[in-house]
């Protein structure tokens, strides 16, 4: 599938699964770093490695999130496929990354059934929009094959929701009663409309916040999946949010991060392009000595490049 088709399908059905878009040679250095961040499978089943308590009894607790302990990881999050995906799907040439985690999930860790839900009340201070250039993107990145057994997750098109209100958010099991404003029980339709992201490493689901998708349980003996949440939206669409980048950029793995980045991937997590106002003598000067190893010739105007 092309990017123009993808971009049909996400806008009709609200996601889009595209198998293996990321090819083995481009995941090969990451999926090599993977034991930076998690346990192998066999080192959580055997209990050998001493992270594994870390996953038992809470889905979450195998989100790490961006920038990674592997730099080799951090750059699929801004692999140039990824990125030109993000701009075919938002129609927009500036996009911005505004959440990364890389997740692992191990078969008996805990319930990884989820109720269908969207995401957008943690991802938007409104709600989602239609309307193209207000639209924003979330990814499921697998690097390794997710068949069934392994906890694909599931989607179910706009064609069956474009009617729901905006709230309720979490929809049950037909029988099953929500507690809250945000939670109902389900037309039994919706959960047999469910599609499956089951796919090969590589595969990229790409969904908006607004489409009902939900993650579900890991069967497979010694099961474990490895996969990549990315979150993308137009560069100037200030009510997206999940993180702010500044907040983690002292770490080393930030600094190794910037150092290997390339000058489009770090317009995504909000470095001015070339050519801004912000680019002066000082602040170059400043990015030298905070970036010793990032090579700053991309930003430095023609006039100073040729003095140095
Ligand atoms: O990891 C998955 O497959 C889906 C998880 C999900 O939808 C969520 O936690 O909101």
């Amino acid at each position: 599938m092309d990017l123009k088709d993808a971009a049909q399908a996400w806008q009709t059905d609200g996601f889009v699964i595209l198998p293996g878009f990321l090819p083995a040679e481009e995941l090969t250095s990451a999926v090599r770093e993977l034991d930076l961040l998690f346990p192998s499978a066999d080192g959580f089943h055997d209990g050998t490695d001493p992270r594994h308590a870390r996953f038992i009894g809470d889905e979450f607790a195998g989100i790490d999130t961006f920038p990674f302990a592997s730099a080799e990881i951090s750059l699929v999050a801004l692999n140039r496929r990824i990125l030109a995906l993000a701009k075919a799907l938002l129609e927009e040439d500036d996009v911005h990354l505004y959440g990364a985690e890389a997740w692992a999930k191990y078969t008996g860790a805990c319930d990884y059934d989820q109720a269908l839900h969207r995401d957008y009340l943690n991802h938007t201070v409104l709600v989602p929009s239609t309307t193209p250039g207000c639209q924003q993107v979330e990814m499921f990145v697998f690097l390794n094959d997710v068949p069934d057994e392994l906890g694909p997750p599931h989607l179910v098109s706009r064609k069956h929701t474009a009617d729901l209100p905006a709230v309720p958010n979490w929809l049950l099991r037909p029988g099953q009663q929500g507690t809250d404003r945000f939670t109902a029980e389900a037309d039994p339709q919706l959960y047999e409309a469910e599609v499956s992201g089951a796919g090969p490493a590589g595969t990229v689901i790409a969904f908006e916040p607004g489409t009902f998708h939900r993650g579900t349980q890991l069967s497979a003996p010694r099961g474990a999946r490895y996969s990549m949440h990315l979150c993308f939206r137009p560069a100037g669409l200030q009510w997206g949010q999940r993180v702010g980048w500044a907040a983690k950029s002292f770490t080393s793995e930030w600094v190794e991060f910037v150092s290997r980045a390339t000058p489009q991937q770090l317009q995504t997590v909000g470095f001015p392009q070339p050519g801004h106002r912000y680019w002066t003598p000082e602040t170059l000067a400043g990015m030298a000595l905070r970036y010793p190893r990032l090579d700053l010739s991309p930003w430095r105007p023609a006039s100073q490049a040729t003095q140095l």
